[in-house]
């Protein structure tokens, strides 16, 4: 049986070798200079560039196209505060003995610690929810598939494009974030899985010295000799 599948044109234009590799490079450089910043200033970020920066991120590949996350643009002050206190709670748990000493012996050269001013600085949080569920027009449940690898390749894509607009990212992470929810008003079957910070940096901005592992510890080939 041949199934019919209703189709669309394909929007991809075909590059000669040269523009391709051109544009390869200037994406890795682009991306390369990327870095996780905490010290975040205050100036506000049009909103705009977060719109386009969310519907960038939700271009993402999806498990059966069901496009299954939700993002939350925070910008007001009393949200972003109720956010950070909730947020150093757990942190503050976290980092007092909750993490255990292997976890914060890796974490140690980052030099974090529960203090998070960076979610009432910055101008914008974002949380990005998974959809464990659906829920269909008649209330119904209905099953998604690779809702984690769905949505972490949507907030790849949403950090990529923050940071081609020129703009600083924190991929932020309390644990547990449940109170994400009931701040943001989201139902039960979505589970918070990033708190997203975006802004400029800080004038004084400083990163920990810090680098990528060589290509040759993270790239294996398998090509005819
Ligand atoms: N959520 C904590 C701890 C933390 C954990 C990891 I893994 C990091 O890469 C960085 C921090 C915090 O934000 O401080």
């Amino acid at each position: 049986m041949t199934k019919t599948v209703e189709t669309m044109e394909l929007a991809l234009s075909r590059k000669t070798d040269a523009d391709m590799l051109r544009e390869a490079k200037a994406f890795f450089e682009l991306m390369h200079a990327r870095r996780t910043v905490r010290d975040f200033s205050a100036d506000p970020v049009d909103p705009e560039v977060i719109r386009l920066a969310i519907r960038t991120a939700a271009t993402a590949p999806s498990g059966a196209n069901q496009q299954p996350w939700s993002f939350v643009a925070i910008g007001d002050p009393a949200t972003k505060r109720a956010i950070r206190i909730a947020a150093e709670e757990e942190e503050r748990a976290f980092y007092s003995g909750k993490a255990g000493e292997e976890w914060l012996g890796a974490l140690a050269h980052l030099g974090t610690d529960w203090d998070k001013p960076f979610l009432e600085t910055a101008p914008w949080l974002i949380a990005i929810f998974a959809q464990r569920w659906g829920i269909d027009a008649q209330g119904r449940k209905v099953k998604h598939y690779y809702v984690p690898e769905s949505v972490s390749i949507a907030i790849g894509l949403l950090i990529a494009s923050l940071h081609s607009a020129g703009l600083a990212t924190l991929t932020h992470t309390p644990s547990p974030m449940g109170f994400l929810n009931q701040i943001c008003g989201r139902p039960d079957n979505e589970k918070p899985l990033v708190l997203l910070v975006a802004g400029h940096p800080a004038e004084a901005a400083r990163v920990p010295a810090i680098s990528r592992k060589q290509e040759g510890d993270i790239l294996f080939w398998k090509t005819a000799p």
